[in-house]
């Protein structure tokens, strides 16, 4: 969960900052780092001198290079994306060199994600002596890939790329050994390129021989697997492993750019079918479409300032982990990268070079900032449309952004902001000097009501947030909710206060282990109070699990991936102790957590024992169930169901789903265990 990571900085949500009510703080050194860059093509020390002089200063995660492995021998781009060994050795440069990039950037603060062609080797014969592989280390097929067949898509070779064997032992611990030696050198993640054509599990397995980074944190890995409505193989199959690409982003906002309304996107991080925004990475287009298979995507190309405004919406709107396409000017698809690079001979396309460096246009590279800075306050709010092209909106009060995509007229409007009042520099149309608090562009002024006039032209933006301010850094009064007690370090806490449930229920599924959690029926689980947070531990590491919270089955959230230690905060997910918990290694009371189960010695050998109940009394509401109610699970030589909240009294019917039910029996606690016909203490059942 890279983005929960990256998000996890403390800034606004250390405990102490909760009460905070004065307006001014020096908080910049904390402020998490949420956008990256794919320096398509870039030779390794232009990148490192990118990462001292503009990527560390501006905020940026980290940069997506080009395949550094040995590949063919030809000019065009994609050259490098047809393996023919894993030495370090590539027209960005040498292992040395590369060694030398990755820890200057590092020292930067900018991580290096390595774009790992892992699905294949060239295509050429069968025979990669360097690595080495030979024939039987890759697949048989090689006819065109029929993409409505997952077993072509996985197996034959894609565009006639010889298609390893990653199922096969020795291939992964080859793959592995070139990832780890990039992690020895300092790499912090990787795209895996054509992961649509490699089994989410032969990744997984992939990953898991992987070694962890000089901090502890395993590598971040996201995949690149293009979305199709109606292909079997689809991106939620790849989200177990880390991230994924979510195409629809590009295409939804490209469409509504260039054909459509731009007010429509308003709600788009609730669409249904898209990957939840901590797995999806997104982008405005990619070395790939921006070549011609873009559809509607906007590009470096387009007239006017369609793809800068593009960018502006991507890095304002909270969902997903956004990368700036960032490659050279090209006329014809195959035209190979310019010889020199951006510090080495040739220039940026703004000073007469080759190079497009979108993520050096004012408007994109200060955005990235505003996403950081606003990163705490994971959702839209304060939103303005005019039914139509020109929108504005909020991020509770940490920023906010004005976008006028009309083709004429100048957009003058006094907007509710949500600001604490002070004076912004608009980062569009300046640069903000974080030392002398100066601005060298349009200064905002947000007044004590929150509201601020601002005048944006045509096909342009406007932008401002808290750490550019003219008078420091200013973060708004917070009342944020406390805890009451420590948790363990594998609970899973809730709290949103837009939301505003009174019952907090979480529903999961397909927890990794699967023994970790036993199965339960929608709404799930009543979740614990605690302070102003409701939490469920399941008492055991979860690595992922998709989850919904819901008002006891009412209103609810979209599907969300989680894990064991974590805790989601106002549409965000955040470590425990950015809410605030302390942890404890105390296990619950043995007993008190036992009293939470009913559990049935299934006397009367039904094959699929029921548990019907009502009139619950327990510590948190559960909620009613229609007849026969939920299925128990094997536990011991019991059948158990886990209310998730300690019970006091309640009635039951067990039955073999529905048949062969017992009579209506009454259970009071610690006597939750039906055995040989009476109640007896759970552990009892338990302990058999
Ligand atoms: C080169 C030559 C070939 C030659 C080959 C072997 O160009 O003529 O046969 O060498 O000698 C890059 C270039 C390739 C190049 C290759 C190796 O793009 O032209 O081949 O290097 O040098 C599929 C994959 C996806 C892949 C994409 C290009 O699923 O993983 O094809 N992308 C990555 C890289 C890419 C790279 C490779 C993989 C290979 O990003 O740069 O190739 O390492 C549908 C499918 C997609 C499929 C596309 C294209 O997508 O769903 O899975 O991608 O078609 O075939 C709409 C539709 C969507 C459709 C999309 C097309 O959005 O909804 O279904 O349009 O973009």
């Amino acid at each position: 969960m890279k983005i929960t990571h990256k998000l996890s900085a403390g800034f606004i949500f250390c405990a102490g900052l909760w009460a905070y009510s004065a307006a001014v703080v020096q908080a910049a050194a904390e402020v998490p780092k949420t956008a990256f860059v794919h320096l398509f093509e870039w030779h390794w020390s232009d990148i490192a001198t990118e990462c001292e002089d503009f990527l560390g200063p501006k905020g940026f995660a980290a940069v997506q290079i080009s395949p550094p492995q040995k590949s063919i021998d030809n000019a065009a781009w994609w050259s490098r994306y047809q393996p023919v060994s894993y030495q370090f050795d590539s027209r960005s440069g040498n292992r040395e060199q590369f060694k030398d990039m990755v820890q200057r950037c590092n020292a930067a603060g900018v991580s290096i994600y390595l774009d790992a062609v892992i699905n294949h080797m060239a295509a050429w014969n069968r025979s990669f002596p360097d690595v080495p592989y030979s024939t039987e280390d890759f697949h048989n097929c090689r006819d065109n890939i029929d993409y409505s067949n997952r077993w072509q898509v996985q197996n034959c070779d894609l565009v006639g790329l010889n298609d390893l064997k990653t199922e096969s032992e020795y291939v992964r611990q080859k793959i592995a050994d070139y990832m780890n030696d990039a992690i020895s050198m300092g790499v912090a993640g990787f795209r895996i390129d054509a992961a649509k054509h490699i089994p989410a599990t032969d990744i997984a397995a992939i990953k898991s021989k992987l070694h962890t980074l000089a901090d502890g944190n395993p590598p971040y890995i996201f995949q690149e697997v293009i979305g199709a409505s109606g292909e079997p193989v689809q991106p939620s199959e790849y989200t177990d492993n880390g991230g994924v690409t979510e195409f629809n982003f590009a295409r939804t906002i490209g469409s509504a750019f260039k054909n459509g309304k731009i007010n429509t996107l308003k709600s788009l991080n609730q669409w249904s079918g898209w990957l939840p925004s901590d797995k999806a990475v997104v982008f405005v287009t990619n070395h790939d479409d921006e070549r011609g298979n873009a559809g509607n995507e906007l590009t470096y190309k387009d007239q006017g300032n369609l793809y800068m405004l593009g960018h502006v919406f991507m890095l304002a709107y909270p969902y997903g982990y956004p990368k700036i396409m960032s490659g050279y000017k090209f006329n014809s698809s195959d035209d190979a990268p310019p010889s020199a690079g951006v510090h080495s001979g040739n220039a940026c396309d703004f000073n007469g070079g080759d190079w497009v460096c979108t993520h050096e246009w004012r408007g994109v590279g200060n955005m990235v900032a505003f996403r950081n800075y606003t990163a705490a306050q994971w959702k839209v709010t304060n939103w303005w449309d005019n039914g139509s092209n020109q929108i504005a909106f909020g991020r509770g009060g940490l920023g906010f952004v004005v976008i006028n995509r009309a083709d004429s007229g100048t957009l003058t409007h006094t907007f509710s902001t949500g600001m604490p009042e002070g004076d912004y520099c608009n980062i569009i149309d300046g640069d903000f000097d974080s030392t002398a608090k100066t601005c060298s562009g349009e200064t905002i002024h947000v007044d004590g009501q929150g509201n601020a006039q601002f005048s944006v032209g045509y096909q342009g933006a406007a932008a401002i947030h808290v750490g550019a301010s003219l008078g420091g850094i200013v973060i708004p009064p917070v009342t944020g909710p406390e805890p009451e007690k420590a948790v363990r370090s594998t609970a899973m806490c809730y709290y949103d206060q837009s939301a505003g449930f009174t019952t907090p229920y979480l529903y999961y599924w397909k927890p990794v282990p699967a023994s970790a959690m036993s199965s339960v029926a929608w709404p799930g689980v009543a979740m614990e109070k605690n302070g102003d947070f409701y939490c469920y531990d399941p008492a055991a590491e979860v690595t992922s699990v998709n989850v919904i919270f819901s008002d006891q089955g009412a209103s609810q959230t979209e599907d969300l991936s989680a894990s064991s230690g974590s805790c989601y905060l106002n549409g965000a997910w955040k470590s425990l102790s950015d809410c605030g918990f302390s942890l404890t290694d105390e296990p619950d009371d043995p007993q008190a957590s036992e009293n939470t189960r009913v559990c049935y010695d299934n006397a009367q050998n039904f094959s699929s024992p029921y548990l019907y109940f009502w009139n619950v009394a327990a510590a948190s509401a559960v909620n009613t169930v229609a007849w026969p109610g939920v299925a128990m699970s094997a536990d011991g030589n019991s059948y158990c169901y886990d209310f998730g909240t300690e019970l006091s009294s309640l009635n039951v019917i067990f039955s073999d789903n529905g048949s062969g039910q017992t009579a209506d029996l009454s259970a009071f606690s610690p006597d939750l265990c039906y055995l040989n016909g009476s109640w007896q203490d759970l552990s009892l059942c338990i302990n058999q």
